[in-house]
């Protein structure tokens, strides 16, 4: 559903002569409207029902009704993340917010653009221990980039304008907007919506300091063993074209975090596979033992250098682009630190390479390609492809892979070893393909991305890899994917088992396995069908590319698979907690 241009023009009015009386809630609604907005993931309660009203009284923007708050801040997160614009999510007072609280953090943790509408008690009674009262200003402090508690309809546009401005500058992040229901009920003179925005306090830069790209140059073009960890910033903030034009400039190996996947081509030799916990021996290997690293976009996650100590034993000179200055030096010690937005910088590192006169040493820079394709040739992702008894689980995720690499796709995943065989196994080409909760690591974000993203993209197929687990947390959403006609592909890698509690516990606690076991498991073919869908049961190798094959052409339906498989597969490689990132285990003959 389009918004129509009269709609926006109406909305964004600016002069006096137009100034309309307005409820608060229908200064929100056109504030929404102002912003392009089309869709909102929500669920009504006492305190919104003057914005479910206004709501009522207009067609541009399509609200979506949920079953659980939590689902619908991850379904408009799953739509920022695919789409790049704010995710927008409406919740009531209380429980609502509450509710509303994992999908809230999980956006945060993984810095991404949304704003969350709360509906909250009257002013008045603020404090008084009202009905679904709940501080919800010092609830989501920590988990927002900012929350406001509208005190005056007065200030509702220009809130919502700073709202969305936080919310995609800088560093994106989630922000709150607390509505009291009296100012939502009241009338206010409605001039327009502000056409910009000024925050003394907030000045997010976006230009990298042309000195520091001038350092960051001289040490990359001098390398002998270079090295390019990049991250979610260069997703977030649009960058692929840039990196891919640096990299290709260079011929330096790259890789991704588990956040980065497809912001640069996997399908690329130079790139060498994800690093971290789950990494490739390559990628691992490479971040170890290079001489210059160049970061862009990543945070150093303790999942991506592991042990600290270990990771600082061998010398390396860290050049680190990030648009936060307080990602920089945070986790590890970085030599040239570049505040900026990954784009601009990356674009004038571009033009400074193309007017220099040095050139990468190109017979240390063969010798460390010649390094690398020694770890590469371990093969570490190598699995019991052949194996015609038990479907395993890379298996799965292989041939879907193969079978839609040339196809319009998404993946979206939830957590647990399915997550990492979907990281490991789908080799991602493109950018904002791959939807996954890497920072909180929230189980039951798959089925509601997925239909967050079905939504905005109704002619690619969206598939979503997840575990019999995971899918348990916000399986009630697929009743919300029949009544929005949302028919997305899901791919349960059912093992039975919290799997990677059962690994960590296999590994690190002796095989003591308390409470991994998931018995008495829905008949999911059954539940599939009950909420109108299709259902299909795979138990053997050979079934498993004709499930698929047959789940595609149901393009107009929800297809629920069971894959039953080997349910004491782990991951493999891994860094167990504690070790250095070279020190991999590679299979069960390490344990
Ligand atoms: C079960 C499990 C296993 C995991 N295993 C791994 C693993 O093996 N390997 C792995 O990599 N991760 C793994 N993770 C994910 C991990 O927890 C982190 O979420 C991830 O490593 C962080 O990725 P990132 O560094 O790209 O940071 P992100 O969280 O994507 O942060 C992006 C960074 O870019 C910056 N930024 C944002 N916008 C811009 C811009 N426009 N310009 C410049 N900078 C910008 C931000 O300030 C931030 O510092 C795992 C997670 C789970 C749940
Ligand atoms: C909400 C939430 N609770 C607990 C965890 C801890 N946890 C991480 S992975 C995992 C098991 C996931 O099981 P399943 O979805 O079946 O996936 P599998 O690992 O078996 O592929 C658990 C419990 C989590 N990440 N999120
Ligand atoms: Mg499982």
């Amino acid at each position: 559903m389009e918004i129509s241009k009269a709609e926006l023009a109406s909305a964004a009015a600016v002069t006096g002569s137009q100034t309309q009386e307005l409820m608060g809630a229908e200064v929100l609604v056109k504030a929404l409207q102002a912003e392009g907005v089309k869709y909102v993931w929500g669920y009504p309660g006492g305190a919104v029902l003057y914005i479910y009203d206004a709501f009522y009284k207009q067609d541009t923007i399509q609200h979506v009704l949920v079953r659980h708050e939590q689902a619908a801040v991850h379904a408009a997160d799953g739509y920022a993340r695919a789409t790049g614009d704010v995710g927008v999510a409406l919740v009531t007072s209380g429980p609502g917010l509450t509710n509303a609280v994992t999908g809230i953090a999980t956006a945060y943790m993984d810095s991404i653009p949304m704003v969350i509408i709360s509906g909250q008690v009257p002013t008045a009674a603020i404090g008084l221990d009202a009905f679904q009262e709940c501080d919800t200003v010092g609830i989501t402090r920590p988990i927002v980039k900012h929350n406001f508690l509208v005190k005056d309809p007065k200030d509702l546009a220009m809130t919502m304008k700073k709202a969305f401005h936080i919310a995609r500058s800088g560093r994106p992040g989630p922000v709150v907007v607390d509505v009291p229901k009296d100012v939502s009920f009241k009338k206010v003179s409605y001039n327009g919506y502000p056409d910009k925005v000024e925050m003394r306090s907030y000045n997010p830069v976006r230009k990298g300091h042309g000195g520091q790209i001038r350092k960051a140059l001289q040490l990359l073009l001098n390398a002998k063993r270079p090295y390019i960890y990049t991250g979610g910033g260069v997703l977030l903030g649009n960058a692929t074209n840039e990196l891919r034009t640096l990299v290709d400039m260079l011929g330096y190996p790259v890789t991704n975090t588990l956040m980065g996947l497809g912001a640069y081509p996997a399908s690329d030799r130079k790139f060498l596979g994800m690093l971290g916990m789950h990494g490739t021996i390559e990628a691992n290997n490479a971040m170890q033992n290079c001489d210059v690293l160049l970061a862009v976009g990543a945070r150093f996650d303790d999942r991506v250098i592991g042990n600290p100590k270990h990771f600082a034993q061998n010398e390396r000179k860290i050049i680190h682009i990030d648009i936060d200055p307080s990602s920089i030096s945070k986790r590890v010690r970085v030599d040239i630190p570049i505040v900026g937005d990954v784009k601009d910088v990356l674009s004038e590192l571009i033009s400074m390479i193309k007017e220099s006169n040095t050139k990468p040493d190109a017979a240390a820079l063969s010798g460390w390609w010649d390094t690398i394709e020694g770890w590469r040739s371990k093969d570490c992702l190598k699995y019991d492809r052949g194996n015609k008894d038990v479907i395993k689980p890379q298996y799965v995720v292989e041939t879907l892979w193969n079978m839609t690499k040339d196809a319009d796709t998404y993946i979206t995943s939830d957590v647990g070893q399915h997550q990492m065989w979907a990281a490991q196994y789908y080799r991602f080409d493109e950018p904002r393909r791959w939807i996954n909760s890497g920072g909180l690591g929230t189980m039951g974000v798959g089925i509601p991305y997925a239909m967050g993203i079905k939504l905005a993209k109704p002619e690619s197929e969206v598939f979503c890899i997840t575990g019999e687990g995971s899918v348990q947390m916000c399986i009630q959403e697929l009743s919300t994917c029949l009544q929005y006609n949302t028919p997305i592909k899901i791919c349960s890698l059912n093992n039975r088992y919290l799997g990677m509690v059962r690994q960590w516990q296999e590994i690190e606690y002796s095989g003591r396995y308390s409470h991994s076991y998931m018995d008495a498991l829905p008949n999911f073919v059954k539940l599939a069908e009950a909420y109108g869908h299709v259902g299909m049961l795979i138990e053997r190798p050979q079934d498993v590319e004709p499930a698929l094959r047959e789940a595609r052409k149901l393009k107009d339906r929800t297809v629920f698979m069971d894959f039953r498989t080997d349910p004491t597969e782990n991951v493999f490689p891994m860094v167990k907690a504690g070790m250095g990132i070279t020190e991999m285990l590679l299979g069960s003959e390490d344990l």
